[in-house]
């Protein structure tokens, strides 16, 4: 028997956490976290420590499947398996043209270096703009606020440097959202700000891990953070609080923006959203007056919830009338190590609109953002006939089924497909649906990179790290690496793959390092040198500053557009009730609030014992006193009904959550039809409509601020 100790890092989350692994035979045995890691000090969540199981799990995937007439799947040879999707492909573009086929990029594809952008160079090879992704049921809004606020090139203050954060709906102690905070090794990083002085301010309907450590903490009613984030405005303008130099050089309509903040007292706010007026006070004098550094920043709360690219869009005004920016001469944070340098200027990017030029969807007024099409509207794009109708469906690393909001319509539309492709470890919901399952090797079984996608917003440091895969897939197994079928598809149609904008030798396919090595082909030492650092290397040896504004910069941001004017008009003469809402033409007293939990990442996790044991269903969260109200104890059944549809959940008493709401997490529940909660848990997605409450442009859901009511289950 062999047995030796390997160094390697997660890929489960943004985390990317140092962690040691005993290996024996060529099988893993045992995870912790690496305390000799530089970067994340021997951090590991009980989701890494538990991959063990997640590679042996009894439902992986081994070898490449074939649904058959009567529903079961059967083993496929990857060749044979790659010339049947190969022809239907071709003949679905020559019936209906390549924009009949379209992709999906899920969490799987993204924590996947050599494979993250594989399936939309595919697309662009065929010429399909039928790209989709999670991006647009995640935090798109950001895009958004950017493309019609402007956006400061010399970016973001590094967070080493505030002396304040505002975090507004984001839990990063448990999310490891590397946007909002240094999440290597989450708890040790907030430690450390609280000794250096870093106030924090936390908006959240729950008092989460990360509220536990602020000096100011708001807990509204989900969906109130327009009102919000437009009342901090009016109490800094009222009170000159602003940094009036930054703002007179740089934002074209300051007085347009005070003027449509005008009606957001914090009186009214405060009754509005069930927070304290007082406290809105404080928030703001503490982000802007108390505070000459950091940022406001939200996470999935704002951005899930209706109106999110507003409340997006007016958060990030608190950063431009309070000059919360890195100016000229600054050292930038991460100026990145495996992508482009981009040019860091003191000066301002006029608000770029993308989706204004860029293809529109079938459907409404709703664009495609940056190439992504918006995924509330994916369902209608497979099941409305016309030109266009996606009829096959490649579905990279994603539960498309328990993930996209609207279950019963999306998996409707799963069904309905002509060829449905998963490339996915797992026999989950959505591989069941498919006509081929294509099975990848998991994380420790391939090399990879620390994560390159978003990495200057992501790693607050410039560190980069390779990692070689520490076993071999399983004995037996039939496994080929996530990018595999895209060249091989792309060959057999007869078009070359441009891999990150290098095309690639379509006789014989590359492998996993070398297109590493393209990923990292920014890097400023060569691919054999950023491998030799077995612990990867903080690339410090090659600062950035942030250079002084062209002497004819013209760029402002514009905080009151028309459309956001017209939006902020539109808050402001809604009724206020905020212990009933109306949604659609019925009442409802409770808002389901998104929100996510230590032991799964999405869905993934669901299917180990270990999780189960900890978690074994998503549990529906209460404040003790709406739970007397409804008349439930502890672990008694209710159901959650929305203007949809109604799921079930068992309740789980947790101060911590504001009264009137109820706090549960996505990505449990099987195949609606199938569903049994004590052993799947409730899919939340079934509660969210993509046929009515989306929001402009990028046709986000209202995937939280949800309107429920709830009754005891009989
Ligand atoms: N363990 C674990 N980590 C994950 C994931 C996971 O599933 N599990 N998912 C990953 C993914 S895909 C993402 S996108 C990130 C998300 O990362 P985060 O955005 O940090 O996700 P959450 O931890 O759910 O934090 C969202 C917070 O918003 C609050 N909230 C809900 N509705 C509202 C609202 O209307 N307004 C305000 N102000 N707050 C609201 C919730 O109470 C919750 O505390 O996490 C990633 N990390
Ligand atoms: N109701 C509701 N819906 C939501 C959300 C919510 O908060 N509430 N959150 C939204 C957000 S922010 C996101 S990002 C999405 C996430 O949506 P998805 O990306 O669909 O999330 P997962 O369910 O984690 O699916 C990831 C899949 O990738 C597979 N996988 C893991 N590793 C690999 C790999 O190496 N290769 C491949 N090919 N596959 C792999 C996993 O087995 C899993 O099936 O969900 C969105 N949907
Ligand atoms: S936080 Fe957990 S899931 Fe994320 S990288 Fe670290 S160990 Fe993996
Ligand atoms: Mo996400």
């Amino acid at each position: 028997m062999t047995r030796e100790v390997k160094r390697s890092f997660c890929r489960i989350c943004n985390g990317n956490c140092g962690v040691k692994i005993t290996v024996e035979n060529d099988r893993l045995v045992d995870i912790r976290g690496d305390h000799d890691d530089s970067m994340t000090l021997g951090y590991a969540c009980i989701k890494g420590i538990e991959a063990v199981e997640a590679h042996y799990a009894p439902d992986r995937i081994l070898e490449p499947l074939k649904r058959q007439p009567d529903g079961s799947f059967a083993p496929i040879d990857i060749d044979v398996a790659l010339d049947e999707i190969a022809a239907k492909l071709q003949s679905v573009m020559d019936s209906d043209g390549p924009e009949a086929i379209g992709v999906y990029r899920g969490g799987g594809a993204f924590l996947n270096n050599a494979a993250t952008n594989v399936s939309q160079h595919f697309l662009n090879a065929i010429g399909s703009p039928k790209f989709y992704s999670t991006i647009t049921i995640d935090q798109s809004a950001k895009l958004i606020s950017n493309g019609r606020l402007g956006i400061w090139q010399g970016g973001r203050q590094p967070f080493d440097t505030c002396d304040v954060l505002m975090l507004v709906g984001t839990n990063p102690l448990v999310s490891i959202q590397g946007n909002v905070f240094d999440v290597r090794n989450p708890n040790k990083r907030m430690k450390e700000a609280r000794a250096r002085g870093q106030k924090l301010i936390v908006i959240d309907p729950r008092h989460t891990e990360t509220a536990k450590y602020a000096d100011v903490f708001l807990q509204p009613y989900p969906g109130e953070d327009p009102t919000l984030m437009a009342s901090l405005l009016h109490v800094i303008l009222r009170e000159g609080w602003e940094d009036r130099e930054f703002c007179q050089q740089w934002v074209a309509d300051l007085d347009e923006l005070r003027q449509a903040v005008a009606p957001f007292t914090p009186e009214y706010a405060g009754r509005r959203a069930g927070v304290d007026a007082g406290l809105i006070e404080t928030a703001a004098r503490v982000f802007a007056l108390e505070s000459k550094r950091g940022f406001a920043v939200s996470g999935t709360g704002p951005d899930m919830a209706p109106r999110s690219n507003l409340a997006e869009h007016l958060l990030e005004c608190l950063n431009v009338v309070c000059g919360r920016y890195l100016r000229e001469g600054e050292k930038v944070g991460n100026p990145g190590v495996l992508q482009a340098r981009t040019e860091r200027k003191a000066q301002v990017m006029s608000a770029p609109r993308w989706w204004e030029k860029e293809g529109k969807s079938r459907f409404g007024d709703y664009h495609s953002l940056l190439g992504d099409m918006p995924t509330g509207l994916l369902a209608r794009d497979i099941l409305e006939p016309g030109p266009g109708q996606i009829k096959a469906f490649i579905c990279h690393g994603s539960n498309l089924v328990n993930s996209v909001p609207d279950q019963r319509k999306i998996t409707e539309a799963l069904r309905s497909l002509e060829l449905l492709v998963s490339i996915e470890p797992y026999m989950n919901e959505t591989a069941r649906l498919s006509h081929y399952i294509i099975p990848p090797p998991m994380l420790y079984e391939r090399p990879d990179l620390t994560g390159f996608y978003a990495e200057t917003m992501l790693c607050p440091v410039p560190y980069a790290r390779y990692t070689d895969a520490v076993v071999p897939p399983p004995a037996g197994s039939k496994v080929v690496e996530d990018w595999y079928p895209f060249w091989a598809l792309a060959k057999r149609l007869g078009v070359t793959l441009v891999y990150e904008g290098t095309p690639l030798n379509m006789d014989e396919p590359p492998t996993t390092d070398e297109l590493l090595s393209i990923v990292a082909r920014h890097c400023p030492e060569d691919w054999e040198t950023l491998k030799s650092y077995g612990m990867g290397k903080l690339f410090d040896d090659y600062p950035q500053y942030v250079q002084p504004a062209d002497p004819d910069a013209s760029g402002r941001f514009t905080t009151m557009p028309d459309d956001v004017a017209k939006e902020v008009a539109e808050v402001a003469s809604e009724p206020i009730s905020p212990d009933r809402v109306i949604s659609n033409g019925q009442a409802f007293e409770y808002r389901l609030s998104v929100r996510r939990i230590r032991e799964t990442f999405n869905s993934i996790g669901r299917n180990l014992k270990a999780i189960r044991k900890r978690m074994p269903y998503n549990y529906a969260y209460l404040n003790p006193d709406d739970m007397r109200n409804i008349g439930v104890d502890e672990g008694d059944k209710i159901r959650i009904t929305s203007d949809l549809d109604t799921i079930e959940g068992v309740v789980k008493a947790d101060p911590t959550v504001r009264r009137g709401v109820v706090s549960m997490t996505h990505g449990f529940g099987t195949l609606p039809e199938e569903t049994v909660y004590e052993e799947h848990g409730s899919s939340t997605s079934m509660l969210i409509s993509t046929d009515r409450d989306l929001d402009v442009i990028n046709a986000m859901p209202r995937m939280t601020a949800i309107p429920v009511n709830i009754d005891r289950c009989a």
